[in-house]
């Protein structure tokens, strides 16, 4: 990649002011002296989508036209983020944007401010679908994100009185969304239930019972000074308005509207599971409802007018990358368009189908890979299960001509055997396509040796890694203003933002300490700045003079914010008791940031745990100015945008083998945090980069977890034989966090004395003793922050500028518009 600098802007500040009074005007019928900030968001938006609007025809146009096949990123969420400011950077309006708002009369920060962030995705799958989407519009590779406008998002998460999580409905359409365009012209039907009929050529019909209507729901994704601007469109259900009408005859009006209702909840809420998908029938209606649409918009896009169109060159048009098995359900009805629909054999549609679609897998727990009840799935798409079954007949005669290994073939069935036979989507993915990737090295070798093991065996070439990465244009460039132009400063030039391994030049500096206290600086004035956000935002009083040190990430086991708990617990009990003096402890702020599924039980009572730690170490004396503990509720990406560039330490302590990749570390790393953590997911390939000595490596290896659960895991002998660990653990027991309550937290205690299954007990020890190199470091603020800026100048590889452009070249075979 060569860098490019900043855009030009293609407007002037007085042109901006202009639009935004015509808008004002025009839009939301106010003059600027009536206007709010909100007016102004809107109008703001409205002036950048204008300017954007002739380059995102352009793009669509030469996508059309097809020098390059595009891509279609099938992704159940996308976790977007706030568009205004993110759009005018892109597109090299951000310094005419603040001076023609302030011209108005009008605060910048108000006006971004008044912007809802669309949470359309639970965590990391739904964010990087969302790098993913910049990258490629950055790089001018023509594509489409294709997903579902849910009408509520991720659940707004508070904490009751009891410090438990509380969650509430996120309806981020109450206020103007300028942003998404819905485009009624260009809605698609997708048909549910039913049954399948033989005609009289033999072909198969579906006939199905109910539909729904998909009506596109556009958001530009301009690139960052690519000059093109892609698409993502959300699809939103909405009913026909075709009621029954022998019902209605019946005066049975509630009844007659019922397929209506239920019609529109399909695309109603996200759910909120992260990791472990629940087997919900409505979860598959929305599966099928946006892949379907997609597939369908494809077609229509790409032969534009066409009856007849000739879908042996679909795969040469589009590919569609499955973002988790969420979308797997696309093979099956790709088939069954080409087939039923279009007339093609079998052997056709499926060699289009085969050459059409990726598959990406996030996870290496087992349960997380998704499985369909085959009951399910004819209730819903009686056609589409007799298409699976042929699937996996056609599939298992061809193991047969490669393996005699029956029991091989057996446990690689995508439809299993006996009475509640089930259809194991990641298996159909990596069927009926070409080729599977994991997310980081590390996770892509274990997805071949265990995860997927037989099919690696068999097919060994489909698979491959694309490691992830995350958009330096949202999380260092709008995130960390301070820290973009230090770095611009310390390279010469700004076009690092479209090349981030230009960041690598930084690497001499950290020998010039005047740069390193500049960095050091930016730090700082960061904290100050997050420490008056969460006092605004939260009410809290944080300490800027203290370490910064956060864990932000969902709230699951094998993440193990218990690992981090339960040595809070133990640095608390250190400094009470006198074990540790106060002036040999060096004083701490600990950020947690963590949303939990609502029906995840044990997670759920580790936020409540986390809450009353908070509150008993913040009102105790005894441990003041030395130790605090802060758990802002309701993280989300505009949390994160504030939270990051103001950490010192950052914690990625899940068990190893069980984090997919992370992509919160890479977003430290590059902000200039130091990381503590296992050799686990990306943590591996951060730490070869930034070099072993400038990250806090502990725990257990893969290996090793392994080993131990060979031998036989017992968690108690790791409480008796570290004092530490029995004292925090026993003043969870006793009521300490709980208002002399023994019973709150028994559950919890229980799993760690006697199941503990992410292994939090067996690393604790190692945990606790890298905290003195950690402070160690860290009392040597000129050393500290040396070695976090070398964390920045090695993470370039953690753009996803560059996972793209891997995906371009191990999988897409595709490329930019000519
Ligand atoms: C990741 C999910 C996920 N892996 C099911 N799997 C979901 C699974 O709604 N569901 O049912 C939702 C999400 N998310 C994460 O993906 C991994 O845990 C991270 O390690 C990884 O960095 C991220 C992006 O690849």
């Amino acid at each position: 990649m060569t860098g490019i600098t900043a855009p030009k802007s293609p407007v002037t500040t007085a042109e901006f002011a202009d639009g935004i009074r015509e808008q004002l005007k025009y839009a939301q019928g106010v003059t600027p002296e009536q206007a709010t900030p909100a007016d102004v968001y809107v109008a703001s938006s409205l002036v950048v989508r204008h300017y954007l609007q002739d380059a995102w025809f352009k793009t669509q146009q030469d996508m059309i036209n097809g020098s390059t096949k595009a891509v279609g990123y099938l992704s159940a969420e996308f976790l977007i983020g706030k568009q205004l400011r993110n759009a005018l950077l892109n597109a090299g309006m951000l310094d005419q944007f603040d001076e023609a708002v302030e011209s108005l009369g009008f605060k910048p920060q108000d006006v971004v401010d008044a912007e809802y962030e669309p949470a359309l995705g639970n965590g990391g799958l739904g964010r990087l679908a969302a790098c993913f989407i910049d990258s490629l519009a950055s790089l001018g590779v023509p594509a489409f994100g294709y997903g579902i406008q849910y009408k509520y998002g991720i659940f707004k998460q508070e904490f009751d009185k009891d410090g438990k999580q509380v969650e509430k409905p996120e309806y981020w359409q109450a206020n103007e969304e300028p942003w998404g365009h819905v485009d009624y012209n260009r809605s698609q039907r997708v048909n549910f239930g039913g049954k399948v009929v033989t005609r009289p050529d033999g072909s198969k019909e579906w006939q199905p019972e109910w539909s729904v209507r998909a009506v596109p729901v556009d958001y530009m994704v301009p690139g960052y000074a690519s000059g093109r601007v892609n698409t993502l469109r959300l699809w939103s259900a909405r009913s026909y308005d075709e009621f029954d009408l022998a019902t209605f005859n019946k005066s049975d009006y509630l009844n007659a509207v019922k397929p209506q209702v239920a019609a529109e909840n399909i695309s109603k809420i996200l759910y909120p599971e992260d990791s472990t998908p629940q087997g919900k029938a409505l979860r598959l209606e929305q599966q099928y409802f946006f892949v379907a649409a997609s597939i369908h918009d494809a077609i229509r896009v790409f032969y534009p007018g066409q009856d007849k169109p000739d879908l042996t060159t679909f795969p040469d048009k589009i590919c569609f990358q499955l973002n988790d098995t969420h979308p797997v359900i696309g093979i099956p009805e790709l088939m069954r368009v080409l087939i039923d629909e279009y007339g093609y054999t079998w052997d056709v549609a499926w060699d289009i189908t085969t050459r059409t679609f990726n598959y990406t897998c996030h996870t290496l727990l087992p349960e997380a890979l998704e499985v369909w009840p085959a009951e399910l799935i004819g209730e819903l798409l009686p056609r589409h299960l007799e298409i699976i079954k042929a699937i996996n007949t056609n599939f298992l005669a061809e193991l047969a001509t490669k393996t005699r290994d029956k029991a091989k073939i057996n446990r690689m069935r995508i439809v299993t055997e006996g009475d509640n036979p089930q259809v194991r989507m990641a298996f159909l993915a990596v069927a009926g396509g070409s080729h599977v990737n994991g997310v980081a090295e590390l996770h892509s070798e274990l997805l071949k040796d265990v995860t997927l093991r037989d099919f690696s065996d068999l097919y060994g070439d489909k698979f491959t890694n694309v490691t992830n990465g995350v958009t330096p244009r949202r999380f260092i460039r709008l995130a960390n203003p301070r820290l973009s132009a230090l770095i611009t400063e310390g390279l010469g030039t700004d076009k690092w933002l479209s090349d981030l391994e230009l960041l690598k030049g930084l690497e001499p500096l950290a020998k010039d300490d005047e740069f390193v206290k500049k960095f050091a600086a930016v730090k700082q004035a960061n904290k100050v700045d997050f420490a008056n956000y969460a006092k605004r935002e939260y009410g809290f009083e944080l300490d800027p003079n203290t370490m910064f040190n956060t864990m932000v990430k969902r709230l699951h086991e094998y993440k193990r914010q218990s690992l981090k708990i339960l040595a809070l617990i133990a640095r608390y009990a250190d400094i009470k008791s006198g074990r540790l003096s106060a002036d040999d402890v060096l004083p701490r702020t600990v950020i947690f940031g963590a949303k939990s599924a609502p029906g995840y039980y044990l997670a759920k009572m580790t936020i409540q745990l986390i809450n009353n730690v908070a509150r008993v170490v913040n009102n105790d004396p005894d441990v003041k100015g030395k130790l605090s503990v802060y758990f802002p509720w309701n993280y989300n990406v505009r949390l994160a945008q504030h939270l990051i560039p103001a950490t010192d330490l950052d914690e990625q302590i899940s068990q190893a083998g069980k984090e997919a990749s992370g992509t919160g570390n890479m977003k430290f790393a590059l902000n200039g945090a130091m990381t503590v953590g296992t050799l686990d997911g990306a943590n591996v390939e951060i730490r070869e980069r930034v070099g072993a000595e400038n990250f806090f490596l502990f725990g257990m290896t893969v290996d090793e977890v392994d080993k131990l659960y060979e031998e036989g895991y017992s968690p108690a002998k790791y409480y008796e034989a570290d004092p530490r660990l029995k004292a925090a653990i026993d003043m969870v027991s006793d009521g300490t966090f709980s208002n002399g309550d023994r019973n709150t937290y028994a559950p919890l205690v229980a799993d760690w004395l006697t199941k503990d299954w992410f292994m939090t007990l067996a690393d604790f020890t190692a945990y606790c003793s890298i905290q003195s190199d950690i402070e160690a470091l860290y009392r040597e603020p000129l050393e500290w922050n040396r070695k976090a800026l070398l964390n920045v100048a090695n993470s370039g590889y953690f753009s996803s500028d560059r996972s793209i452009e891997d995906y371009l070249t191990r999988i897409w075979h595709t490329g930019p518009l000519v």
